[in-house]
């Protein structure tokens, strides 16, 4: 095991990360900007550097100054928790030839499945279900017109290294699709300087599924069942579910072993989530992977009793997985409400300043992953994200109202955040008979 880790990132993440250091007994180095400098979490960690002013290109992305930091605390190995450069296969490289270990995947793997068209070959060899569409990208636009009249209208043109949303149009003629296909592949060039572009059938009303897996250096990987993310706005999602309500159990038996033979093919070391729609007959197509630890990952910890921080730690190390996937069930339901500092009743304005009330809920069943204290101040300059609630119990409807019990007890002001919105959520009647799609937050606040 590791002596000492560094902490690539920030806020509740970043001590979500120290908690899982101390327990395996290494060092927690936190690295933070002058934003952050009076942060309550940073005491908790070993020691704590600071790596430069507010702007993140300046200082949690900035990876020289992480590198110099690495060295100077003399640590094994980084952590990058989520965002910033956790995806980055550059900084992955760059890790290695420091001779500091980097928890995630190596830049090969990061590389095979963090690209959504290498990550598409690699599922269909694999026997995954991804959506009909152009193998791989789009070469000519001649190719896409026959593509599309194959798989037939409404497609969608993504690009290959868009994220979050960015980068797709939907396309209901060939007409669209001509015109679409030039500006989509002019944008993602100019954005992400990666200007390839590939067509998929596109599905109209769906949910957003995901399976959590892990790998090891031994050629090992299990899945740990599902998250249901369809509780979204503009790609951010709000709520995240375990298992998946009213979803054949069979089904989603068969999309998490193949999430899992995906990462086993790819020879993925880390903690990896498999993104995938699913339609009205519950047929599942994997949309992407993201290559890091996510937002939700304690849904799945509390549903499975699976330590997914301190297991990512173990695997980097070199450890083989401590399970097999015969060792690994669900058990009961988990909820996670996302608490922002943002005002829904003002489109989602962010609402940083002064936190003067923050008491937190309690009791059985909850858990509530916060890096904030009264007192102290949200900086504007990054995501609003100040904690997470979840909760768990027997089953969903047990925890849906363990969740608007919890909701009721936690206290915010004068600061706007999104605990109003997630009460009156779980006494909406949609969202408690289950399977809502990806649209309905955005349809719901029209
Ligand atoms: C799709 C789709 C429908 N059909 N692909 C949005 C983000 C990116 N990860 C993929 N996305 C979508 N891909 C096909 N073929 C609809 C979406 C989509 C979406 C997906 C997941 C969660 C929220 C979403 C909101 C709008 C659109």
């Amino acid at each position: 095991m590791f002596r000492r880790i560094l902490i690539a990132n920030r806020g509740e993440i970043a001590l979500r990360i120290i908690r899982a250091c101390h327990e395996l007994g290494v060092e927690a180095v936190c690295v933070y900007s002058q934003a952050d400098k009076d942060a309550a979490y940073l005491r908790l960690a070993d020691r704590a550097i600071c790596i430069g002013p507010a702007p993140a290109k300046d200082s949690y992305l900035n990876i020289s100054r992480i590198i110099s930091a690495a060295e100077v605390a003399d640590v094994d190995a980084i952590h990058p928790g989520y965002g910033f450069l956790a995806e980055r296969a550059d900084f992955s490289e760059i890790c290695r030839d420091c001779k500091i270990e980097f928890i995630g995947p190596s830049p090969e793997a990061m590389r095979k499945l963090g690209d959504k068209v290498e990550a598409k070959n690699y599922a269909r060899v694999a026997k995954v279900p991804v959506f009909p569409g152009s193998e791989g990208a789009i070469e000519d636009e001649e190719e896409a017109v026959k593509t599309a009249a194959e798989i037939g209208y409404p497609v969608i043109i993504k690009a290959a290294a868009g994220g979050g949303g960015r980068g797709m149009r939907v396309c209901h003629n060939e007409a669209s699709l001509r015109t679409n296909l030039r500006n989509c592949a002019q944008e993602a060039r100019a954005a992400f300087g990666d200007g390839s572009v590939f067509l998929e059938k596109f599905l109209e009303k769906a949910r957003h599924v995901e399976v959590q897996v892990i790998g090891d250096k031994h050629g090992h990987a299990v899945h740990l069942f599902e998250r249901d993310c369809s509780m979204q706005r503009r790609h951010q999602k709000l709520i995240e579910e375990s298992p998946a309500p009213g979803v054949e159990r069979k089904k989603i038996n068969a999309v998490c072993e193949a999430a899992a033979r995906l990462v086993r093919s790819a020879e993925y070391a880390g903690a990896a989530t498999v993104e995938f729609l699913m339609d009205d007959d519950q047929n599942f197509y994997m949309l992407e992977v993201n290559t890091r630890v996510q937002v939700e990952h304690p849904v799945t910890e509390m549903v499975t009793g699976v330590d997914i921080v301190q297991t990512s730690i173990r695997v980097a190390a070199g450890e083989p997985l401590p399970f097999k996937q015969k060792d690994i069930t669900t058990a009961g339901h988990a909820i996670e409400c996302r608490i922002n500092a943002e005002d829904p009743a003002r489109g989602f304005m962010p609402s940083p300043g002064k936190v003067e009330t923050w008491r937190v809920p309690g009791g059985p069943g909850v858990r509530v992953d916060t890096h904030i204290s009264a007192g102290d101040r949200i900086p504007p300059t990054y995501d609003s994200m100040v904690g997470k609630l979840i909760v768990h119990a027997d089953d969903r409807d047990a925890a849906i109202r363990r969740a608007a019990r919890a909701l009721a007890e936690f206290e915010v002001g004068p600061i706007k955040s999104t605990i109003p919105m997630h009460r009156e959520l779980m006494a909406d009647s949609a969202f408690v008979r289950g399977g809502v799609d990806i649209h309905f937050l955005e349809r719901r606040l029209k």
